[in-house]
């Protein structure tokens, strides 16, 4: 495996980074996850304008154009000969003393690619559907840490799933502060109530995945909306499904206990699933 630092390829032995490094020392970075199919990279523009918004806010200059980081992405897939697989994209703020004063970090961020193959369930439950729980641990209040940030500080993701791992379950559902659905630890989600999708407003990520899932939805006719809900919705909604460039499209049969629909991966949500696996071998930046 090769991994691309700041313009090198290193072997996976060899790619470190500083422990003076804030991505390190902090969580002081951001990071997009991206996938390629039958060497096509999905959304590519897309993943590397939101880490470019997100590094905006965080005052991370990155040192290469959004041309050059799309090329970066695509060498480090063509040096890994991946034609199928899982990119993630770090930037961090850099190399900087052990104050978490960003003024003092005076190299350049560090710019780190790695590509490799990760399915992120277990294969026959995308088939089958998960069952998965709601947990204690909420969502950080947006005004403390905007969703849209996906920085490289994941605590709060990485605590409620801990919990979901601790009560023997893969995800977890997170609320928002005021006892709304919000997303899990690393997709967003969708429920199907009378043939109607329906998704957080706010309070979430903004999802690749999920836009490309609304795309498709409009495209059938389906009707969609952006809107509040809680967990009793979730538990009689009629199908549920979660997306995120790692898990992909994953379907929900069980929540906290409560068996949604009939238990089985919803027609709708297979249908949206077999458009996803078609649009993601179609569309995208040939390499
Ligand atoms: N919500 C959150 C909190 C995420 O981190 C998504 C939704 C889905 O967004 P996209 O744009 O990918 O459809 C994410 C992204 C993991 C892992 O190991 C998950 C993500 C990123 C990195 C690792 O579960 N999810």
């Amino acid at each position: 495996m090769k991994i691309y630092i700041n313009g090198k390829f290193y072997s996976k032995e060899n790619a470190t980074v500083s422990v003076f490094d804030h991505g390190f020392l902090y969580g002081d970075g951001a990071f997009e996850g991206i996938r390629a199919y039958d060497r096509l990279v999905f959304r590519l523009d897309e993943h590397i304008a939101r880490l470019y918004e997100t590094c905006h806010t965080m005052m991370i200059k990155v040192p290469l154009t959004k041309k050059e980081m799309g090329k970066a992405i695509v060498s480090t897939l063509k040096e890994n000969k991946i034609e199928n697989g899982y990119i993630r994209a770090i930037v961090t703020r850099g190399v900087g003393d052990l104050g978490l004063d960003p003024r003092k970090c005076y190299g350049a961020p560090t710019v780190i690619v790695i590509s490799d193959k990760i399915s992120l369930y277990p294969a026959e439950l995308y088939k089958k559907g998960m069952d998965i729980i709601t947990v204690p641990t909420v969502k950080n209040h947006p005004e403390a840490l905007n969703p849209q940030l996906k920085s490289l500080n994941y605590l709060n993701n990485i605590l409620a799933k801990i919990e979901a791992n601790n009560a023997g379950y893969n995800e977890a559902i997170m609320m928002d502060g005021s006892g709304y659905v919000g997303e899990c630890t690393g997709d967003n989600i969708v429920i199907i109530k009378d043939g109607k999708l329906s998704t957080p407003p706010h309070g979430r990520l903004k999802g690749i995945t999920l836009a490309a899932v609304m795309d498709l939805a409009a495209k059938f006719k389906i009707p969609a909306e952006e809107r509040l809900f809680t967990r009793h919705e979730v538990y009689n909604a009629d199908e549920c499904f979660l997306t995120g460039t790692a898990a992909e499209i994953i379907p929900i049969v069980k929540v906290d206990g409560r068996v949604i629909g009939n238990g089985k991966p919803g027609a709708i949500t297979n249908k949206l699933i077999t458009a996803f696996h078609t649009v993601t071998r179609k569309d995208g930046v040939k390499y």
